[in-house]
């Protein structure tokens, strides 16, 4: 007997929840306290539901991310879920406006939440649905090592490694160069030589200060220097490149797999780190992995560890997936780490399903 598990949209359910960070993150860019989420329930008639969130970054961009889905909800109704044709119609449609920002967050949550209900359509976990296998892929704890200062990290940086990671990521920036070497010395004498230490400028420099920073931290051993200034530009990346050996990382800025193509044409960086939101989802993220293997090209994941270690799982340069807790309290089965490793979840779909009870707690709008 066949069974038909096609599927048609039959509408789309958005809150918007303001999710506490367990361990508010100060970066050079400013400092986040709070997870802004748009959850996404994209409903079919065949009783199948496909869940995602959006990470909006500041709680001024939440009700505008759900306002936008919430008007797409009549656009939707009655699609067949097929995330390549529902991309290409709602890029035809913001044509004029363009695809980015908010509109491409909405996007991707639709892209995400589709293959989401594909998937559990199938029975599958996403990574089996897309053709992967389920594994194991290593990670490390971005949890936490905000701009604290050198008298605070090692402390956070034990707290991190506890529950079995052996690498996690230290933010820099700090007023002065002095102090970036202090805090990443402090934390390798704390944590010992066999941890791997990223690290990450959020665009806090300019070119000059970057290229006067990174090459004074070049025998620091630290696994990349991760958007030491403006993401955008990519010339300023290429020339930084050429004066330390240290790997210059970035990514989580590329809007859509046009932009890493570009990047990656100037030669910008030795690392990559789509964010499986600003990249377009799903489909956009498998477009990104083809780039990561023609270029060969170690590609990491950026935030949204739960449907980002299925999208590591089919990603052929897959290096490190960015572990962050900040969705856990609303989830039902939060991503749980085992020897520094995230393993695929077993469940159908991306695994996510929201706790209400916590959804009720957190909801404003
Ligand atoms: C980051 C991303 C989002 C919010 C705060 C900090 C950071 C990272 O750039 O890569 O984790
Ligand atoms: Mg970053």
């Amino acid at each position: 007997m066949r069974t038909d598990t096609r599927l048609t949209i039959s509408g789309l359910r958005v809150r918007a929840v303001n999710v506490p960070l367990a361990r508010p993150l100060q970066t050079s860019s400013g400092t986040l306290s709070v997870a802004p989420l748009a959850l996404i329930d994209l409903h079919t008639d065949q009783g199948v539901t496909g869940r995602t969130y959006l990470f909006c970054y500041t709680p001024l961009a939440l009700q505008p991310v759900c306002a936008l889905l919430r008007n797409l909800d009549a656009v939707l109704q009655g699609l067949r879920v097929a995330p390549l044709e529902i991309d290409r119609l709602l890029q035809a449609r913001f044509r004029l406006l363009g695809a980015k920002g908010v509109v491409g967050m909405a996007l991707a949550g639709i892209d995400m939440a589709a293959w989401d209900a594909l998937a559990r359509a199938q029975g599958q976990p996403l990574a089996l649905a897309l053709g992967a296998d389920l594994c194991e892929i290593p990670a490390y704890n971005s949890c936490g090592l905000g701009l604290i200062g050198a008298d605070r990290v090692v402390a956070e940086a034990e707290q991190l490694l506890a529950p079995g990671f052996d690498a996690i990521k230290i933010r820099l920036g700090y007023p002065d160069l002095a102090t970036d070497l202090a805090v990443v010395r402090a934390v390798r004498r704390g944590v010992g030589d066999s941890v791997h230490l990223m690290s990450d400028y959020n665009q806090g420099l300019t070119v000059a200060e970057a290229s006067r920073r990174i090459r004074a931290l070049d025998d620091e051993g630290l696994c990349w220097i991760e958007e030491p200034c403006r993401a955008d530009d990519f010339e300023g990346y290429a020339r930084l490149r050429t004066e330390a050996t240290t790997p210059i990382q970035m990514g989580e800025n590329w809007w859509g797999p046009k932009e890493m193509a570009d990047s990656l044409r100037a030669g910008a960086s030795d690392l990559g780190m789509p964010d499986a939101m600003k990249i377009g989802g799903v489909s956009a993220w498998l477009k990104a992995a083809a780039l990561g293997e023609t270029a060969g090209m170690p590609l990491s994941t950026h935030l949204f560890p739960e449907v980002s270690v299925h999208l590591m799982a089919a990603t052929p340069t897959r290096h490190w997936l960015e572990y962050v807790d900040w969705a856990s309290p609303i989830l039902a089965d939060p991503m749980r780490i085992r020897a520094g490793k995230l393993a695929v979840p077993d469940a159908p779909g991306t695994g996510i399903d929201w706790d209400e009870a916590a959804v009720a707690r957190y909801l404003v709008g």
